[in-house]
């Protein structure tokens, strides 16, 4: 690694590769006339060496850097030959779209995928692909000094130092453009799991100060340059790790007017109290934030729930989306909550876990349902009527009509009771006769008849009660007056 007295002189032509930046498998050029160069130039971490390309009348030339597998993009820079940055190709969840001031247009930025690679499966957060090409538009030239994929799983910090800069992250010093120039903004990727970053700054004469501005994946803001930051006019050892006690000369920093024209960025300029302090070293403990990108999104339900449970959810969702899922046989039940939120992965919180059941079937009608009977074949379906009778010498009173449900039992309304039939008086026919037991009677009892003295029975001396006034007789018993003609 490039030490500071080195790159304060002169600008090292190699370049450190940054935190989250992807490793390269190699890179192509389109075939073209005219030029001899390699593409393995582009990304040789050389600033001195580029790859060139033109195309003419069609705009098939290109230029690709091959990552070797898919992997999830966030930003891709295309550096000048002194280390600025050239082009910034950033993901905005749609498309990568080219951001700041340098912005020509004159080639795009494609991400692709080429063939099958089971990786693109498994990053379902956010997949992007194996290659990042640059294709030219008609008739134009590209020199490509060094470009750099980067992975999500980093934080972009910016800095400006008025005049130079050295920057630490958890204590080591980083190489980066930018630092040389009182007016240039020295950007890098650093780790998530950053706890410290330092700030030397050295102002040469003038104005002076420092502005930093440390985001994540979705851009958002990780910390800023303010009062939070520990400052010190004085380089104690392990001051850019953090363990330097404030009461040891480093103190909250001083916020103070921004004194640059039009910076790239903007936030609070510090520095130590004293404007006469020359070297300032400043320093922030990150908050803890970092959250693994891959792991943050929910990418499907748990495993084990996919052979039973599905959703119509397009995966990943972010945590703390509401996800409902159903059983994946339509005859089956969910037993538990129908609505999961995600955490992360494939890990869902619910009151209920969620469980599918197939149906319990109805077997047969209860026990407790004496004298009862139906024309349905069990075992039946969940969610089939069941209409009901009564054995003979019986009626139905309560629902006539009940319904198989979840868990194989009957649904009703009113309960069904098969109750004993009674009769309740002779039919006018057999008004005649005087019964031996007083009415009410029960269904199937026999009824032992008799007639007034000045009459004579003819029929049967027993009937049987059926129902109401129905009687069951083989003969019809009936009272004939004495001295009355046939
Ligand atoms: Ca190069
Ligand atoms: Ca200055």
């Amino acid at each position: 690694m490039a030490k500071s007295s080195h790159y304060l002189s002169c600008y090292v032509s190699v370049r450190e590769r940054q935190a989250g930046e992807i490793i390269p498998a190699g890179a192509e050029l389109s075939a073209l006339e005219g030029y001899d160069n390699t593409a393995d130039k582009a990304i040789d971490l050389d600033l001195s060496t580029y790859s060139r390309l033109s195309s003419t009348s069609d705009s098939t030339a290109w230029f690709k850097v091959k990552l070797g597998e898919v992997h999830c993009i966030r930003e891709v820079v295309e550096f000048n030959s002194d280390g600025s940055i050239q082009h910034t190709w950033t993901w905005n969840g749609t498309r990568f779209s080219c951001v700041g001031e340098n912005c020509l247009y004159h080639h795009d930025l494609l991400v692709e995928t080429e063939g099958e690679d089971s990786t693109f499966q498994n990053k379902s957060s956010c997949k992007n692909g194996d290659s990042v090409k640059l294709q030219l538009n008609t008739y134009s030239t590209l020199a490509v000094y060094e470009i750099a994929v980067f992975t999500p799983d980093s934080y972009k910090m910016m800095v400006m130092c008025d005049d130079y800069t050295t920057i630490y992250v958890d204590g080591e010093e980083k190489n980066v453009y930018g630092t040389h120039n009182w007016d240039k903004v020295a950007i890098l990727h650093i780790p998530t799991t950053t706890t410290v970053v330092g700030i030397k700054c050295e102002n040469r004469g003038g104005n002076y100060g420092i502005m930093v501005r440390i985001t994540d994946k979705e851009e958002a803001i990780v910390a800023v340059s303010d009062s939070s930051w520990k400052c010190s006019n004085q380089e104690k050892t392990g001051w850019s790790t953090g363990s330097i006690k404030e009461d040891e000369g480093c103190r909250p920093a001083s916020e103070k007017t921004n004194h640059w024209g039009n910076p790239p960025f903007q936030e609070q300029v510090i520095w130590t109290a004293s404007g006469n302090d020359t070297t300032v070293l400043c320093r922030k403990v990150l908050p803890d934030t970092a959250t693994d990108y891959y792991t943050a999104d929910c990418t499907g339900l748990k495993t084990e729930w996919t052979s039973t449970i599905e959703t119509t959810t397009q995966f990943p969702v972010d945590p703390e989306t509401v996800v409902t899922v159903t059983c994946s046989n339509s005859d089956a039940v969910n037993v538990g909550s129908s609505e999961v939120t995600c955490n992360k992965e494939t890990d869902f919180t619910f009151s209920i876990e969620p469980s599918c059941s197939n149906p319990v079937s109805c077997e047969g009608l209860p026990d407790s349902w004496r004298n009862m009977k139906t024309e349905t074949q069990f075992p039946l379906p969940p969610g089939n009527e069941v209409s009901l009778k009564c054995r003979t010498g019986y009626t139905l009173s309560g629902d006539k009509t009940v319904t198989c449900q979840e868990g194989g039992t009957f649904s009703f309304t009113n309960p069904p009771v098969c109750q004993l039939d009674t009769c309740s008086g002779f039919p006018s026919e057999l008004s005649s006769l005087t019964p031996d037991n007083t009415f009410p009677v029960f269904h199937n009892t026999a009824l032992s008849v008799s007639c007034t003295r000045d009459s004579l029975l003819m029929g049967d001396n027993f009937i049987t009660c059926v129902k109401g006034t129905d009687f069951h007789f083989q003969d019809k018993p009936i009272c004939k007056a004495f001295g009355k003609s046939y």
